[in-house]
């Protein structure tokens, strides 16, 4: 999703094809040898075969800089890449284990490993509050630190994560979830 919408918000066309994760196509020979690390997505252009959302994005970004969707002076840039790693380390990780939990039968689901992933996204979120208390987006300006947490801000209702005590943080879901390309992502089957 991360990528396809980078691809959405500079209006680039491209073709969508669909890796079929649960038969585990990923691990099969021929598409190691374009990811050895067995995930999607993987971004194939002339002369550019790329993969890891993150890098897939910034190849974009780079090769397609108009809508600019990252800032431009180093010290601003560097803050957008942390604030990627700051979503990859801490909010996708516990994020992923509750939707894996969620998914077991009630009995099976460990309330203290839940607690302990709605912990550490409670440590998380005053630090994004903060930050959003003056500006609609992370630097101010919509960026790729932004769309980095969307998919997964996205997934907060489902898993009963309660954004109101994070009032700026709850705005800027729902300000991000309202953008065409998120909302085009999220229901396109293709594209
Ligand atoms: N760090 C990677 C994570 C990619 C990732 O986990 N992709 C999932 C689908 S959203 C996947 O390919 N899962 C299949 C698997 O791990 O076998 C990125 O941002 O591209």
């Amino acid at each position: 999703m991360r990528t396809r919408i980078v691809l959405k918000e500079k209006a680039l066309d491209f073709d969508r094809i669909l890796i079929d994760l649960p038969s585990k196509e990923q691990k099969e020979p021929w598409f190691l040898s374009i990811n050895p690390y067995g995930k999607v997505p993987v971004l194939v252009e002339e002369g550019a075969w790329v993969y890891e959302s993150a890098i897939c994005n910034e190849y974009l970004e780079d090769q397609y800089p108009t809508p600019a969707l990252s800032p431009s002076a180093p010290a601003a840039k560097a803050e957008m890449r942390l604030l990627i790693e700051l979503c990859n380390s801490q909010f996708v990780p516990p994020i992923i284990r509750l939707l894996y939990t969620s998914r077991k039968p009630k009995a099976e689901q460990d309330p203290a490993r839940m607690a302990r992933n709605t912990d550490q996204l409670n440590t998380l979120f005053p630090q994004l509050e903060e930050r959003l208390r003056h500006q609609d987006y992370l630097l101010g300006d919509y960026s790729l630190a932004d769309l980095t947490f969307s998919p997964f801000l996205g997934l907060c209702d489902k898993l009963g994560i309660d954004l109101s005590p994070f009032p700026h943080v709850a705005a800027w879901a729902e300000r991000l979830k309202s953008r065409p390309s998120y909302e085009e992502v999220r229901i396109g089957l293709t594209g």
